[in-house]
């Protein structure tokens, strides 16, 4: 069949919209009619060139929500007009990694989705006769796509495409980083490092789990507004002031923070995410995703000294038993996505998606087919 889709060519270009031929679903693989897809910075950090996993010609785009349409063979858990969220990190429920409950990072697919392939090793996409290769397993800058069914988690039918997409990256990876990773309690404080698309959902995932202080951190002004909306309590521009920000963080925090999110994947923040961090039991998530080559650094006494330094990845959230868990909280009212995304556009203006993103002007541009 044919598909539209943006792809991404080469990188630092602005992506072209054509039409790709789409082979269909395999054994245990599933098409599906991606009905809206977020725009997240990981698509163009990897479009800019600097993600060392990067593939070319490949269709980006990881946050997506649609609608199946058809079933390869063998697929047992979802059938023709399931309403679905693609799952950059799957969940098989088999492999060591899913059984240890220890990690959200299922392996199953991981080698060949890291090489742009599906697990029989070869691409779904071709233009002109030549191969498109996939990202991050899931491609929702494509209209339709072919996904393994264990990438899939299956939503209720009435929650709208155009907000939960969000959930598919930026909702869970922020609100799963709290609850899943952190495990943050009540009572606690907390400061939270970029206060974009990844950090507000930080910021109102430790409102709800009742965090005494939400301190956020930013150098864009323009993000406060937002940022108290969602529950910030203080907001720290480190350009004004006037002091070095790690002991400026620690006194705001009355000695240091019981947890700190470093939402921006600068690794000097990264350091004063850690360094903010209360003596003795102070931890750290990293959540940002650092330019390729890019390394951290602390003193060990730091560690030594009970502060705790984490990564999470996709919120730590298990996609196919979480995400559902996730939707159903947006349609309940717990969680707010609307206020999130601050623009729609159509597949033909992607790029421009981009440039709000880059501008800062942005929290979630969304993109409709
Ligand atoms: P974003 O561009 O929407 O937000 C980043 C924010 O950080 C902006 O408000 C910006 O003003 C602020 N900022 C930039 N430099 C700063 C500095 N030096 N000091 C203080 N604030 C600064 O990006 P996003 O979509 O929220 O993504 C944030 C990061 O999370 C990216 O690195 C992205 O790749 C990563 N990410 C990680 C995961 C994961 O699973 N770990 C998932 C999605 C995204
Ligand atoms: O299992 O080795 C692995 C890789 C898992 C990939 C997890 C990616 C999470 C962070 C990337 C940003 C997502 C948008
Ligand atoms: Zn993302
Ligand atoms: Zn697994």
């Amino acid at each position: 069949m044919k598909t539209r889709a943006a792809v991404a060519f080469e990188a630092q270009k602005p992506l072209q919209i054509v039409e790709l031929d789409l082979e269909g679903p395999r054994e245990g693989e599933v098409l599906v009619e991606i009905k809206a897809t977020g725009i997240c910075h990981t698509d163009a950090y990897t479009l800019s060139g600097q993600d060392s996993e990067g593939i070319f010609p490949s269709v980006l785009g990881h946050e997506g929500a649609g609608i199946v349409v058809d079933t390869g063979a063998g697929v047992t858990s979802l059938k023709k007009g399931d309403h679905v969220i693609p799952l950059y990190t799957p969940e098989c429920r088999e492999c060591e990694y899913c059984l240890s409950r220890k990690t959200n990072l299922c392996q199953k697919i991981r080698a060949t989705q890291g090489k742009g392939l599906m697990p029989n090793g070869t691409t779904r996409f071709t233009f002109e006769g030549k191969p498109i290769f996939h990202y991050m397993g899931t491609s929702t800058f494509s209209n339709y796509i072919v996904v393994p069914e264990i990438a899939l988690a299956k939503i209720r039918q009435d929650a709208p495409f155009d907000k939960v997409c969000y959930i598919g990256c930026g909702v869970t990876t922020g609100v799963g980083a709290v609850i899943f990773t952190a495990k943050a309690e009540p009572g606690c404080r907390a400061v939270v490092f970029g206060l974009g698309g990844i950090g507000l959902n930080v910021i109102q995932a430790l409102r709800i789990i009742g965090a005494d202080q939400i301190v956020g951190v930013d150098i864009n002004n323009s993000k406060k507004a937002i940022a108290e909306k969602f529950g910030m309590t203080d907001f720290v521009n480190p350009k004004e002031i006037g002091a070095d920000l790690v002991p400026y963080l620690v006194d705001l925090t009355k000695g240091g923070a019981d947890y700190t999110f470093e939402c921006t994947g600068n690794v000097t923040l990264m350091r004063q995410a850690l360094e903010c961090c209360h003596k003795g039991w102070g931890e750290s998530i990293v959540i940002g995703v650092a330019a390729a080559g890019a390394e951290i650094s602390t003193r060990p006494f730091q560690l030594v000294t009970g502060r705790v330094w984490k990564g999470s990845a996709f919120g730590g959230a298990r996609g196919r038993t979480d995400v559902p868990k996730i939707v159903d909280w947006y349609m309940d009212g717990k969680i707010n996505i609307d206020d999130l995304i601050t623009h729609k556009l159509p597949l033909d203006k992607i790029n421009e998606g981009f440039d709000l993103m880059h501008e800062g002007k942005s929290i979630r541009a969304v993109v409709e087919f």
